[in-house]
């Protein structure tokens, strides 16, 4: 193991390469990474840092968002296979037969999504910004909010806005039952409910902070609490404990919380995808460019 790493970080200067992971990542992967965080965070860095070579430990649509935001770089997933359950439940075609359904109305689209479902898209959110990118529109224009059922019904509770919601939810998140919460609030029942907003309505409800991957740190960090359960993938464990090794975190059902895709890219895998420059994300210009113009527009919503 010790000779992989030496021989990634070698060919990684050779490349003037950057690898960035995605706070789902296992640990090992999470270690060799040069920046951790979310997927949007990921991918402005992507675009803001001088490397040609962005080796993009994820899953495709993250990876595809590197490319659309990075267009001159190489953006490389070291697995090609992983993919995103949520992001599949939407598609370019049925996404336009809303539209002309509903001309009047917005689409938001989650960047949980493929460069096509982003291109026929207004604007686009992430599970930290997607309240403030509905308060953005027009107070009286009708949203399409595209693909999860559960984040939209957040927004809708956040907001009182007019969404139509798209039927598409994370297996992940979407497994977790309120049933889950309260055996573990009884398990732990000096801890904080951390919950992310992918989970379904009746589990949100339960939570002490309804946050995104990058908000579950700030959460902890603006709390005196010592113990806390998490709700999101599993791999979300490893950063927080990292960042606060004198907090206790708990799975909130061990080991059900664990996405396949998240967990494919080995130290090998990184090898050899700076060694053979492969496999490349590649995103269509003309979808790339209508891409990027709903993740722009989303870019310069306030956060707050
Ligand atoms: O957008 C992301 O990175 C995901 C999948 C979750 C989050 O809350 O950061």
């Amino acid at each position: 193991m010790h000779d992989l790493i030496t021989s990634i970080n070698r060919l990684k200067k050779e490349r003037q390469a950057i690898i960035l992971a995605h706070n789902y990542e296992p640990p090992e992967i999470q270690d060799i990474a040069d920046i951790t965080g979310d997927s949007l965070g990921l991918s402005v860095d992507a675009a803001r840092l001088d490397n040609p070579v962005i080796v993009f430990c994820g899953v495709r649509f993250m990876a595809e968002s590197a490319a659309i935001l990075a267009p001159e770089k190489k953006v490389i997933l070291p697995r090609l296979e992983c993919g995103c359950g949520l992001a599949d439940m939407a598609d370019a075609k049925a996404l336009r037969k809303m539209r002309q359904e509903k001309p009047e109305a917005a689409v938001v689209t989650y960047v949980n999504s493929s460069a096509d479902v982003k291109a026929e898209s207004d604007i686009c959110c992430t599970s930290g910004n997607a309240v403030n990118v509905v308060r953005s529109i027009p107070a009286e224009q009708e949203i399409i909010f595209v693909p999860d059922r559960n984040l939209g019904a957040y927004v809708v509770e956040q907001t009182g806005r007019r969404i139509t919601l798209w039927d598409g939810a994370c297996p992940i998140h979407d497994a977790i039952l309120a049933t889950d919460i309260l055996k573990a609030k009884r398990a732990h029942p000096e801890a904080l409910l951390i919950v992310h907003p992918e989970c379904r309505p009746e589990v949100t409800k339960l939570a002490d902070g309804v946050c995104s991957t990058g908000d579950m740190f700030d959460f902890v960090l603006q709390s005196s609490a010592k113990e806390f359960i998490v709700a999101t993938e599993e791999g979300m464990l490893y950063p927080l404990r990292k960042a606060h090794p004198e907090r206790i975190f708990y799975p909130v059902a061990p080991n059900a919380m664990i996405c396949p895709d998240m967990k494919m890219i080995s130290l090998q895998d990184i090898h050899n995808a700076l060694s053979n420059q492969r496999p490349i994300i590649t995103v269509e210009k003309e979808v790339a460019d209508r891409a990027r113009l709903a993740l722009e527009r989303m870019l310069a919503v306030p956060r707050n």
